[in-house]
C-alpha cells in the first residue's frame, strides 16, 4: 500500500474519499447498501436481545460495526417511512402519503430530489430491489402491460426489481426496470382497488381456495397462492409470484446487482418482504423457530442479510462498504391473517422494552434496530451507540459522505449525521420528530406527543396501542422508556 492510500484508508472525511478518488482505485467512495426490513421490531433480532431466534448474519454485522439504541424511523408504517428515507422530507408535510394501495400513482413527484438522484451525481450506480410501496405511475388506471412511469428510474434509481406495494397487496407479480416479469402478452394483468372482476374468485366467497392462509381481518379479495390479498387482479397468471420463494427472488437479484456493480462505486436499496404478511417462508425455515411464520420469516431476513454479506465478501468489498440495516416502522403480531403470531410468541418480545407497535405513535412504532457498518471508515467494532439517529438522515449523511452540496430545497429534515453514524458523536441529532396519527417530537430524554381529536383506537392490530390522546403525553424516556407515567401537567414549560 503506498501513502496515498494508507492515508485514505485511515480518512472518513469526505473531502479526502472525493480526492483520493481521483488518484487511487482502491480508495474510491465507499459502495452503500442498505438493507430495510419490513416490520422488523426493536426486540425481534438476536443482536437487539432476542433468543427464540436467532440472527448470526445481522448479528455478525452489529459486531462489525455500530448498535444503536436510540434510532428511528418516520413514520409506524410503510409508505411514509419510506417517503421520508428517500427524499429526507417529512411525510407529514403532505396528506397523501399514508400506506398506499398496490395501484397509487408515484408519490415522490418527479421534481423532488431523492437520495438515490443525489447519489447518481456523485458518481454512484443506484438500484432498489424488493418493496417499493411508493407508487408507480400517473394515475390509478396505469397500463401494467407496458413501461411504467413515473417510478423509479425516473426518480434516480438506474435498475429496478421491485414488487410495487406490499406482499399483501396486488398486483401479485415482480417488476423489472418498470416491466412486468415473465407476462404474457396474451394474458394482460389487470388492477381494481374498488371493483372485482367478474369470474374471479375471492377470500371472502371462497375460503376453500385459501389453501395457505386465512385471513382474520381485510385480505379477502383476490386469490393468488392460496392467499388472499387486499385489491382486485385479473390475468398475469405466469408471471405471479409465489410467496415462500419471494426472499430467493429478490435476494437473488440484489446479489446479481452487488455483482456487476462491484468496479465502481454504487448503492443499493434493499426492501425485503420479510416480515410483513402475509409470512409464507421458504420451507428451509418453516418450523424452525417454534413461533410459526413470523418467527421463521425472521430467519429468512437473517439468511438474506447472510446472502448479501456473502456477495461483499466474495467480490471483495466487505472493507469498503457501509452496511446498513434496519426497518421501516415497529412490529405487529396478527396483522391481518391466522398465521398464529399471536398464539406461538411465547415469551418473544418483538417490542424490546418498548410500548406499542406498528401503527402506534409510543416507542415501538418507530424505534426500530439500526446497524451501521463500514471496516475501512473506522467505524467503531462492536459498540453501542445511545445517539439520538434516524434512518432519513440517510440522504444528508450520505451527501456529505459523497462530497455533494444540497440545495435548499433538498431534504430538509436530513441532517448529515456522519460522525453519529460511525460512532464518534454520541449525541446524534437535536430532536427527531415521528409520525403516526398524529406527531411526536424526541429531544433529549424527552417525548412529547402532540394531542389529537381522533379517538384513541382500544387496540389497533393484535395488543398495538395506537397511543392517541386528546390531552398533551410527555414521558421521560430516561426514566420510563416504556411510556407508562405521562408527566404533562408536572411539566408545562417543557409541553
Ligand atoms: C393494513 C393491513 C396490514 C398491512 C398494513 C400496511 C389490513 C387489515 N391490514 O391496512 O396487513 O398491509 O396495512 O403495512 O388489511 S405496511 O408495513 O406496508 O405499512
Ligand atoms: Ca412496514
Amino acid at each position: 500500500m503506498n501513502k496515498t492510500s494508507i492515508i485514505c484508508g485511515v480518512s472518513i472525511l469526505s473531502t479526502a474519499l472525493v480526492s483520493c478518488n481521483d488518484t487511487h482505485k482502491s480508495s474510491k467512495q465507499p459502495n452503500i447498501v442498505f438493507i430495510l426490513a419490513d416490520d422488523i421490531g426493536y426486540g425481534d433480532l438476536s443482536c437487539y436481545g432476542a433468543t427464540k431466534v436467532q440472527t448470526p448474519n445481522v448479528d455478525r454485522i452489529a459486531a462489525s460495526g455500530v448498535r444503536f439504541l436510540n434510532a428511528h424511523c418516520a413514520a409506524s408504517t410503510s409508505t411514509p417511512s419510506r417517503y421520508t428515507l428517500l427524499t429526507g422530507q417529512y411525510a407529514f408535510r403532505r396528506t397523501d402519503t399514508g400506506v398506499a394501495a398496490g395501484n397509487a400513482p408515484s408519490i415522490i413527484k418527479s421534481d423532488q430530489k431523492t437520495i438515490q438522484a443525489m447519489l447518481q451525481d456523485a458518481g454512484y450506480t443506484t438500484a432498489v430491489v424488493g418493496k417499493w410501496h411508493l407508487g408507480l405511475g400517473v394515475d390509478t388506471n396505469q397500463n401494467w402491460n407496458d413501461y411504467i412511469a413515473p417510478g423509479p428510474k425516473e426518480l434516480g434509481f438506474d435498475y429496478s426489481y421491485i414488487f410495487v406495494a406490499t406482499g399483501d397487496r396486488v398486483p401479485c407479480v415482480y417488476i423489472e426496470n418498470q416491466r412486468i416479469v415473465n407476462l404474457n402478452p396474451s394474458d394482460p394483468v389487470e388492477v381494481s382497488y374498488t371493483t372485482p372482476f367478474p369470474n374471479e374468485p375471492l377470500g371472502i366467497d371462497h375460503p376453500e381456495l385459501l389453501t395457505k392462509l386465512h385471513h382474520s381481518a381485510g385480505h379477502n379479495m383476490a386469490i393468488v397462492n392460496g392467499i388472499g390479498r387486499i385489491g382486485y387482479m385479473r390475468g398475469g397468471k405466469q408471471a405471479l409470484w409465489i410467496d415462500e420463494y419471494i426472499a430467493d427472488s429478490i435476494t437473488a437479484k440484489a446479489v446479481a446487482f452487488i455483482e456487476r456493480s462491484k468496479d465502481k462505486p454504487f448503492f443499493l436499496y434493499f426492501g425485503t418482504n420479510d416480515i410483513h404478511v402475509p409470512r409464507w417462508p421458504h420451507p428451509q425455515f418453516v418450523g424452525k423457530t417454534g413461533m410459526g411464520p413470523r418467527g421463521d420469516a425472521i430467519l429468512s431476513f437473517d439468511w438474506t442479510v447472510g446472502q448479501v454479506l456473502e456477495a461483499l465478501e466474495r467480490n471483495g468489498l466487505t472493507n469498503n462498504t457501509i452496511v446498513i440495516i434496519t426497518s421501516d416502522n415497529g412490529p405487529v403480531l396478527d396483522d391481518g391473517y391466522k398465521d398464529m403470531a399471536v398464539e406461538l410468541l411465547g415469551n418473544h418480545q418483538p417490542w424490546g422494552p418498548l410500548r406499542g407497535g406498528k401503527n402506534s405513535i409510543f416507542e415501538a412504532g418507530t424505534r426500530v434496530p439500526f446497524i451501521v457498518s463500514w471496516p475501512k471508515g473506522g467505524v467503531a467494532k462492536g459498540k453501542d451507540s445511545h445517539a439520538l439517529v434516524s434512518h432519513f438522515d440517510m440522504f444528508a449523511t450520505m451527501a456529505a459522505l459523497s462530497g455533494q452540496t444540497l440545495s435548499d430545497d433538498a431534504a430538509p429534515d436530513s441532517f448529515d449525521q456522519l460522525r453519529a453514524w460511525l460512532g464518534k458523536d454520541t449525541k446524534g441529532r437535536e430532536y427527531v420528530m415521528e409520525y403516526s396519527s398524529t406527531v411526536s417530537v424526541i429531544e433529549d430524554d424527552w417525548k412529547y406527543i402532540e394531542p389529537t381529536k381522533q379517538p384513541n383506537p382500544k387496540l389497533i392490530a393484535a395488543g398495538n396501542e395506537a397511543g392517541l390522546s386528546n390531552q398533551p403525553q410527555l414521558f421521560n424516556l430516561k426514566d420510563d422508556i416504556g411510556e407508562r407515567n405521562n408527566i404533562a401537567t408536572e411539566h408545562p414549560d417543557k409541553v
